[in-house]
């Protein structure tokens, strides 16, 4: 057995959840936070056989989608009279990052 862990965007993890549920994969949507954007973002847990993964994957990539967004740079140190001017950087957050780990035990009690 493998659990399937995607870090995917908010606004397609109902869309996301849905397709598995369609398809009788249970999942599980925790809400988390970037660390580097700080934004919120979904994990969603799915355990499954080994010869699912892939069929899961599939759903994933077909519901998640890779975005652009602007992060604004922390600012530098100032001294007193110096000026700076914050440029916000554009960053390309992925349609989805999936870990696949093996599951030791698996049980509903
Ligand atoms: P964040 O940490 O908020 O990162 C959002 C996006 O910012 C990343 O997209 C990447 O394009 C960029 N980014 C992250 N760290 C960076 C850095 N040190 N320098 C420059 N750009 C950086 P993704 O790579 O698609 O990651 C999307 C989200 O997936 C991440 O949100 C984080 O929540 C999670 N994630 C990505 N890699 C991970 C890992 N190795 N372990 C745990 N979570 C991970």
């Amino acid at each position: 057995m493998k659990l399937v862990t995607a870090i995917v965007h908010n606004e397609d993890a109902a869309n996301l959840v849905d397709a598995l549920l369609e398809k009788e994969y249970r999942a599980t949507r925790l809400h988390s936070s970037g660390g580097f954007l700080k934004q919120g973002n979904a994990t969603i847990l799915v355990g499954v056989e080994d010869d699912q993964v892939d069929a899961v994957l599939a759903i994933v990539s077909a519901n998640c989608h890779s975005r652009r967004q602007f992060v604004n740079p922390m600012p530098p140190i100032m001294e007193p009279g110096e000026f700076y001017m914050p440029y916000p950087v554009e960053v390309e957050v992925g349609g989805a990052t999936v870990f696949v780990v093996p599951v030791e035990r698996f049980e509903r009690l």
